[in-house]
């Protein structure tokens, strides 16, 4: 049975990898696990079949035979569960991973996709401008302590793991604003996290998704 997620029929980053199946198909690249992706359109999102495999009409998600889920925190969760490759063995380091995981969908992302918000859905609004530097602010001290945090070490709890994956998936998204380069060795985290193989190729493979579906019919 093969995996299959959904990803935006024409994602509307341009193919830069920021919507949410990239960190999905990076996981499932870390486990060495193929998988299929059905290309979904905003409208289509919105209708009852998609509805029926998320309540929020949103993607990805993910079906492995009579399985259906959604949510990256939990779809990478359990791809990290059922093989070998992104969580540790020992129970407490794979609880540590797991707490790795819930700080970068819960505490982490929040600010950062405030600033997408602030920026693209409410940056018609008269007050957009005066919230910008607050926005940034958050997300400044948020970075600060997990800088401090990480220090010196290579990845957040020993080796790389999925709460890895998806705080680096979280962080990714910072580039383009700067704030990113405002912390060193978070950028350099980042940096080492895009590097993985696994991630040049599920890089890729969004990337050459947007193409052909980009392209003129
Ligand atoms: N918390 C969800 C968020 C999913 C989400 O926001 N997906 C975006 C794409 S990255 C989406 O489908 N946006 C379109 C919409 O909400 O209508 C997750 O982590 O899976």
């Amino acid at each position: 049975m093969t995996i299959t997620i959904t990803a935006f029929e024409r994602s509307p980053d341009g193919g830069k990898g920021l919507a949410r199946d990239t960190r999905v198909r990076w996981a499932l690249e870390e486990v060495g696990q193929p998988y299929a992706v059905r290309a979904v359109s905003f409208p289509a999102m919105k209708q009852p079949a998609h509805l029926a495999l998320h309540p929020f009409g949103q993607i990805p998600t993910f079906e492995d035979g009579d399985l259906a889920l959604f949510e990256t925190g939990a779809i990478v969760f359990h791809i990290a569960d059922r093989h070998p490759g992104l969580l540790p063995r020992e129970p407490n380091a794979r609880a540590r991973a797991i707490t790795w995981m819930f700080a970068a969908l819960n505490t982490v992302e929040p600010p950062i996709l405030d600033l997408v918000t602030v920026r693209i859905v409410e940056g018609d609004k008269p007050w957009a401008e005066a919230r910008l530097p607050l926005v940034r602010d958050r997300i400044r001290d948020r970075l600060a302590q997990l800088s401090a945090r990480l220090a010196d070490a290579e990845w957040l709890d020993g080796p790389f793991t999925a709460g890895d994956l998806l705080m680096a998936s979280v962080l990714i998204r910072l580039k383009i604003s700067g704030i990113l380069n405002e912390f060193p060795s978070l950028a350099a985290y980042v940096a080492r996290a895009e590097a993985r193989p696994a991630y040049q190729r599920a890089f890729a493979a969004q990337l050459a998704f947007f193409t052909a579906n980009a392209a003129p019919g």
